[in-house]
């Protein structure tokens, strides 16, 4: 049954402009943008002349030295330009972060100077004690073993370490900062009569106000720009930024996503590159993407980590125009990017690590750690392009049930709302609105409802008619009226988030009571969270389907300023609107599809609108660790994949991913057959119950690893490279991963009709398989691991203690009082440890220290043979330490949180790998215990051996307070 508003929405589907079904010709190539091409122009030329040297220099007598803090400006020339000014301004950071800013000064007009007031968390600190001294030919600071060197002439700026260059701004010459000019008056607009020649003055103010550098070329689209059908005013002129950024001792770059590639980023310039174009940062709704291609995707994260051996470094340029970057690898051991942005400052902070943890935290104290999410987001989503009805609903929750498959949260798509004005619901088939969410949130599930940022230009929606009262909606070039462009909804307007007048009337909307006579969602629930779909914004009938560069916002700026921000803006109101809504608050959940360095504090991701294929399922685990890099932890692909209907062995192994993935979602195209999990035959069905049994059993290993990130910024997905820095065999690889510190360490499969496959093991300790408790051993080399459909390749790292929930339930909250099973994977030593964070899951509790933050420590009892398993009080050791990125005012040992889990037990001791059978197993102080022993199995005669397993039975231990137990 299709309702009608979904046979509208297949109507407009098929009324689409043919430009709608992208292939990579509706994108722009660099070619195909003129201030790329212009960037990569004057790269070309560089690279071509042997003795190119970059005309911007610095001129010594102009340099001034803050005297209380590190930071130092000076005026900058470039030779072809002498009467062109600009100036830099370098700060060292508290924590040894450099920002380099350059800017043009009393230019005609102003650069956009604002993205990093959006990206960052707040001003950092800069350093008080780090002193610049100023030489004949350079400026340079020094401090923990790193030199910064600004050299005068030509000006290249340089961060080494112990005497090795670690990062070079400028360091090929291809610093081009465009200054304004004025428009070349066309001839046409001042004819000169006929017969009489030009005044001389009128020549030559023509000459003066537009001189070009020779490598500029002729006005290569600096004042109009056409792609496609669609022009680009450009009212402002050539205003880009060109900048080479160098690791001449890094054979490996990772980061500025969100691109369908691999995480060790392929070339696309010097000999033989992977790609011809360069990596796109611009925010972009691309239907049926590549599944590898530099192409621009949703969000934009201007971040790049460079690693080797010896460190991992990072720059990221704070900007929010369109940005192209080329990768070279000149030799394997060093690293060329080229970064061409069309609009803004020069705004890049130097990352100096040195170790992968370091440059996350330097990031982190930067743009902000993940914020930590409800509890039960870690949980699975169940939606569709669309669940029709509310009936329809209630019927596929009863079908979940009926099948013992759990489930934490149904979606809505944009079928749900009439005639796509969302918030407003489609009475048809949505009659009972809130009695549907009632049910739902039954046993504590939750509904998560789409809010696109296109708004119906009816004035019978509410919402359309304030934000036009208001005058808050975004401006078509001429800077009056609204801009009109058509998506969903039809003829539509977008809310300008840039302009403070929108924000409390947006956090208006979501007020479930009614407030006076402002309309606001009442017809929803507190439990009731959001998804933001479409904010690069998509316009389907925009250049490059979305929105003019033209088109002006908030203070006058153009959307071409502020097109990558964008989104983070509509993704980051809606959010505070869910907080503002209930008193006291409880953490919102916002899906956003579009993003910006700055993101992760705000909500999850996902990488859009994938194929049900399996290069698409094999991109989608690189997409998500890449954007983890970047700061995006809570992220994952469609499962399923959207387009298309994926066979049964491929939606199995895709719930595989999908389980071992931060956001854990099944989402399909209105086009494709349902495929929930009940429909497939018995025997996929019972594999997929397993996968969403596995995810929920191991909630606290998710939940402990997002508390981690949201305090340190070290993602929860940690490639090789992260985990073990200096194994240079794993730096390339970007199939596998480690899920927080728990010590687990996935393989997903992407292929079809796999029974075995390999996993890279980097280190001596042995790797103990999670379902059979075989001891794999690798120690930088590739084992053959089995992967049939009913399992997946996940391993225990020798050291690890991981604490799950093992009783099957419908849906998470119904957990909360479930026993643990604590998993000890013995190391080389006979050790091992791990910790598990609990909270309320929902509140802001956690940030008055109502938490239980526990260690779990498993040592060689001293001179014996035996194992002494403690439990301690992490949380008391560290009173003081932040949790979610808020500093804890007092941990309170008897918090109020801790004493409704106090009768929460461990169930269960498993010990992998004890050396011989013990003698007793008893509590410290205490009684003895019940226990089993299997010894191990020899590795003789057999591939592989298995460990010796002690399983404890009911320790009957309290998981909130100390115990040992001894095993003798
Ligand atoms: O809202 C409809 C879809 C949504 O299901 C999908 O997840 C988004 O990425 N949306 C895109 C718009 C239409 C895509 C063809």
């Amino acid at each position: 049954m299709r309702s009608l508003t979904t046979v509208g929405t297949l109507l407009l589907l098929s009324l689409l402009p043919a430009s709608f079904a992208v292939k990579t010709h509706d994108w722009k190539t660099c070619s195909q943008s003129a201030f790329c091409r212009r960037g990569r122009a004057l790269s070309e030329r560089a690279r071509a002349t042997s003795n190119w040297k970059s005309p911007y220099s610095i001129d010594p007598a102009s340099i001034a030295i803050s005297p209380e803090e590190a930071s130092l400006s000076a005026s900058v020339k470039s030779s072809l330009y002498p009467d062109i000014k600009f100036q830099l301004d370098l700060k060292v950071h508290e924590d040894g972060v450099v920002r380099v800013r350059m800017d043009e000064v009393d230019g005609l007009r102003k650069r956009y100077d604002e993205a990093a007031s959006w990206a960052l968390v707040a001003e950092p600190d800069v350093s008080k004690s780090i002193k610049w001294q100023v030489g004949k030919k350079d400026v340079r600071a020094t401090y923990n073993g790193i030199t910064v060197t600004v050299a005068f002439e030509p000006l290249r700026i340089a961060l080494s370490r112990s005497g090795r260059e670690e990062i070079v701004l400028n360091g090929q010459g291809m610093l081009h900062m465009e200054h304004f000019r004025t428009k070349t008056p066309a001839v046409e607009e001042t004819p000169t009569p006929e017969g009489e020649t030009p005044p001389e003055e009128q020549v030559q103010k023509v000459v003066e106000v537009n001189p070009r550098a020779w490598f500029e070329g002729d006005e290569d689209g600096w004042w109009e720009e056409t792609f496609s059908s669609w022009t680009d005013s450009k009212p402002k002129g050539p205003e880009s930024l060109s900048l080479d950024v160098n690791f001449p001792n890094h054979g490996h770059v990772y980061g500025i996503p969100q691109h369908a590639t691999r995480l060790s980023l392929p070339t696309t310039t010097g000999e033989n590159p992977t790609f011809t174009e360069p990596y796109r940062l611009y925010n972009a709704d691309v239907f049926e993407y590549e599944a590898s291609s530099t192409l621009s995707l949703y969000g934009s994260i201007p971040l790049m980590y460079a690693h080797s051996k010896h460190s991992t470094v990072g720059v990221f340029h704070a900007v929010g125009s369109e940005t192209w970057i080329d990768v070279a690898h000149p030799t394997e051991k060093s690293s060329h990017s080229h970064w061409i942005s069309e609009s803004g400052i020069m705004d890049v902070f130097l990352l100096p690590g040195p170790t992968p943890s370091d440059v996350f935290a330097q990031y982190a104290r930067l743009t902000g750690t993940p914020s930590l999410p409800p509890h039960w987001s870690l949980g699975y989503h169940q939606c569709r392009w669309n669940y029709v009805s509310s009936d329809d609903v209630r019927s596929v929750q009863k079908r979940f049930d009926e099948e013992n498959l759990p489930v934490d949260v149904f979606w809505l798509d944009i079928e749900y709302s009439e005639e796509h004005k969302y918030f407003i619901w489609d009475k048809k088939n949505f009659p009972d609105p809130v009695e549907m969410m009632k049910d739902v949130e039954a046993i504590g599930r939750k509904m998560v409802v789409i809010i696109d940022p296109h708004l119906k230009r009816t004035s019978d929606y509410p919402v359309y008619k304030k934000a036009s009262e208001l005058e808050v909606l975004v401006k078509p070039p001429s800077g009056q009226g609204e801009y009109e462009g058509w998506c969903w909804s039809g003829s539509s307007s977008w809310v300008d988030f840039f302009n403070p007048k929108s924000w409390d009337w947006w956090k208006s909307l979501f007020k479930t009571t009614q407030q006076g006579d402002n309309w606001s969602w009442v017809e929803s629930s507190d439990n009731v969270h959001i998804w933001n779909d479409m904010n690069e914004p998509s316009v389907f009938n925009g250049p490059e389907i979305t929105m003019p560069k033209d088109n002006i916002h908030y203070g006058g700026w153009e959307h071409r300023d502020i097109h990558n921000i964008n989104g983070m803006l509509f993704q980051n109101l809606t959010a505070q609107a869910l907080v503002a809504r209930s008193d006291p608050p409880k953490r919102p959940f916002v899906l956003t599809r579009s993003f910006f360095a700055g993101s992760q504090r705000i909500s999850a991701m996902w990488t859009g609108d994938n194929l049900g294929t399996w290069e698409h399922m094999a991109v989608g685990v690189q997409m998500v660790l890449a954007n983890g890099i970047a700061g995006m932890s809570f992220g994952g692909a469609d499962v399923g994949g959207f387009f298309g209907n994926p066979e049964p062995e491929m939606l199995v192994r895709w719930y595989w991913v999908g389980a071992l993935a931060p956001f854990f979602r099944a989402h399909a195209h209105i086009d494709t057959k349902r495929r929930e999990p009940y429909l497939l035959d018995e025997q996929y069905k019972s594999i997929v119950r397993k996968v969403l049994r596995l995810r929920y059993s191991m909630l606290p290993v998710w939940y402990t690893a997002f508390r981690e990130t949201s305090v340190t910024g070290v993602p929860v997905l940690r490639p090789q490279f992260v985990m073990f820095p200096q194994d240079d065999g794993g730096f390339p690889i970007d199939d596998q991963y480690y899920i927080g510190s728990s010590g687990l360490l996935v393989k997903p499969v992407v292929q079809q009709g796999v029974t075995e496959t390999t996993v890279y093991i980097s280190d001596r300790e042995p790797y103990y398989d999670y379902f059979t408790d075989r001891i794999y051993r690798g120690e930088g080399k590739h084992v053959t691991v089995p992967a049939a459909l009913d399992q997946v390749p996940l391993f225990i790292r020798g050291g690890s203690i991981i604490s799950t929930k093992e009783r099957p339930r419908r849906s998470s909250p119904l957990m909360k009082s479930d026993p643990y099973t604590l998993r000890v994977a013995l190391n080389n030593n006979g050790a091992a440890q791990g910790e598990l964070y609990i909270d309320d899951g929902e509140t802001y509790d956690h940030r008055k220290g109502d938490i239980v933050w526990r260690s779990f420590q498993a040592e060689r009892i001293k001179g014996g043979k035996g194992l002494r398993i403690a439990s301690t009080d992490l949380a008391a050791r560290h009173p003081d330490e932040a949790v979610d990125g808020v500093a804890l005012a007092k941990y309170n040992k008897k918090n109020e949180f801790a004493n409704s889990v106090s009768k929460v037990r461990v169930e269960r001791i498993i010990v992998l790998g004890l050396p011989e059978k013990p003698k007793s197993v008893k509590l410290e102080g205490g009684a003895a215990l019940v226990w089993e022993f299997i010894p191990g199995v020899s590795a003789q005669g057999q591939k592989y051996g298995g460990p010796s397993k002690l399983i404890v039975k009911d320790p009957d231990v309290s998981v909130v307070s100390d115990w040992a137990v001894l095993v003798e």
